[in-house]
């Protein structure tokens, strides 16, 4: 067996990407690892270029310029709170691509009339699991844009017509695999003796002639439109999983649709015989997987909880949203509560998705610097589903040099909440809601939440009575204890600085 510059070049591939998946486990290696990463992926395109001939460099030059653009534009100009709905995007159009592509061969393999069932069964998975990834993370793309709402999108029989259509792909599969098995048959008269052709043959039979017309090749090619077909049912189920998913689920049902790009781009490595894909999506099948898995357990859910828990009208608790309602919870003015804080001897933060909105971590870092000036101890609670995408509030409070030892997981913090003086809620809603402890009805009944009601007192800064991204009420401003503190979080968090150096 020769090793050739390619096989080494991808090998090399390989080897950065596991280092770097490795170094993205901290937030101290983070950016290393996602630059080797890119290293990584940086050689394998070179490679390809410079080493194999399947593609004319026109179409490859095209192809980069307009992968290039997109990228350098994602990264350059999408807000850092929109980093969710792109990376849902890119990773649709990764399963996107791996469909196309076992679209491609599959197209190929038909005009060739050869298309063996070892071969139609990897194309196959492919092309499903890349359309599901990819209509699946269309609408998670939606949800998170909040161009389509965040409740649980259903309708009668839904359970059935998925059911029917996950049917519709294995049974329809195993005909387009079946179909284009190759049979061989030998033939003991010479070419001029008729050809045993079965009398079912279908009309797309071919017949063959090898070698010395001894043998005879039957090639039952399955038809595009059967292939078409089920892979069109596929891309619909992608899409009716995920429109019943409620928002608090949106997070497990991300990593799943992530680890289905993974496992279709490892399959469109065995399609096109290339190592480095096969690599790659096998890490990103692997990682996904084990992040859905984390996740699921982060939110006390099972996966089928997830997937199937969802279908029926959620039931809204107490009816806070509108902003009318603001009668039956109390506010609290920047001068009341900067007091409370300047004199507490800890005070723990909540930072939500409200603090990535209003890029409000700057602020918070002064105020707990003044915080601690005075001799309080600031400590900041991080639920793994806070924000919009995991490690959200990690990567925001780094980027504001809060230093990571102040940084306490759920577990570690939940204890801590019966000692704190005062819990400071910025922008953080869903992750706080005791209907998840209380509420049986409630649709994230069950969800492990940061236990800041169990703080002397609890202030919220955000700006309305609406609720988070679940759409469901939260319990706790109902609380006694609970005092809000309406509008913007950077501008509150700033005002409350400003009034705790004052005082
Ligand atoms: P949410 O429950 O979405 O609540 C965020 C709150 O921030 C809202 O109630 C909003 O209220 C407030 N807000 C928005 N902009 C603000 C601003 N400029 N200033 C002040 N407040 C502002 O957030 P959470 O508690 O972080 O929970 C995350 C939710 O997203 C969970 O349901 C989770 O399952 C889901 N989710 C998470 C992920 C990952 S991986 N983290 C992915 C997808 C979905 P106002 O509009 O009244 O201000």
């Amino acid at each position: 067996m020769t090793v050739s510059l390619l096989d080494v070049a991808y090998l090399v591939s390989g080897i950065f990407f596991i280092i770097g998946l490795k170094l993205l486990s901290s937030p101290k290696h983070a950016r290393l690892g996602n630059r080797l990463s890119a290293i990584g992926m940086g050689i394998s395109l070179v490679a390809v270029m410079l080493c194999s001939g399947f593609v004319s460099w026109n179409v490859l030059l095209i192809g980069l310029a307009l992968g290039a653009v997109v990228g350098i534009a994602g990264a350059r100009f999408v807000k850092m709170t929109a980093m969710p709905q792109m990376v849902a995007i890119f990773n649709g159009a990764g399963g996107g691509a791996a469909a196309l592509v076992a679209a491609a061969d599959f197209f190929q393999h038909i005009d060739d009339r050869l298309l063996p069932a070892d071969a139609s069964i990897v194309i196959l998975l492919s092309a499903c699991i890349g359309a599901i990834s990819f209509t699946g993370s269309v609408v998670a793309y939606l949800k998170l844009q909040e161009l389509i709402g965040g409740r649980p999108i259903t309708f009668r029989g839904q359970q059935l017509i998925n059911a029917a259509l996950l049917a519709v792909v294995f049974i329809g599969g195993w005909y387009v695999v079946t179909s284009g098995v190759t049979h061989t048959h030998e033939l003991l008269s010479p070419l001029s003796a008729s050809v045993p052709i079965p009398h079912a043959a279908p009309p797309n039979l071919d017949v063959r002639l090898a070698g010395n017309a001894s043998l005879v090749r039957l090639v039952f090619a399955p038809t595009i439109e059967a292939f078409l077909f089920v892979v069109f049912a596929a891309a619909l189920l992608g899409i009716l999983v995920v429109l019943p998913i409620g928002g608090a689920d949106m997070p497990v049902i991300i990593s799943l649709l992530n680890s289905f790009t993974g496992l279709a781009a490892a399959m469109t490595g065995f399609v096109l015989n290339n190592t480095v894909l096969i690599i790659s999506g096998a890490l990103v099948g692997a990682s996904g997987t084990l992040l859905t898995l984390l996740m699921g357990k982060a939110m006390n859910r099972s996966l089928t909880n997830v997937l199937f828990g969802a279908f029926g009208a959620p039931v809204a608790t107490a009816g806070l949203s509108d902003t009318s309602s603001r009668g039956s919870v109390r506010e609290a003015s920047a001068d009341d509560v900067a007091t409370m804080l300047a004199y507490a001897r800890q005070v723990v933060v909540v930072p939500g998705y409200g603090l990535a909105v209003a890029q409000a971590q700057h602020a918070v870092r002064e105020l707990a610097e003044r915080l601690e000036a005075r001799g309080v101890v600031v400590k900041y609670a991080i639920h793994p589903v806070a924000g919009r995408m995991p490690g959200h509030m990690n990567v925001l409070l780094a980027e504001a040099n809060v230093p990571y030892t102040s940084l306490y997981d759920m577990e570690d913090i939940n204890p801590e909440f019966s000692r704190t003086d005062v819990a400071l809620i910025i922008g953080a809603n869903d992750v706080t809601n005791p209907a998840a402890r209380i509420d049986r009805s409630s649709p994230i009944y069950g969800m492990p939440i940061l236990d800041v009601d169990r703080a002397e007192r609890v202030v919220v800064l955000k700006r309305s009575m609406k609720p988070g991204f679940a759409g469901i009420d939260n319990l706790l401003y109902e609380d006694p204890r609970c005092v809000m503190l309406f509008g913007d979080a950077k501008e509150s968090v700033e005002r409350l600085g400003l009034a705790v150096k004052n005082l």
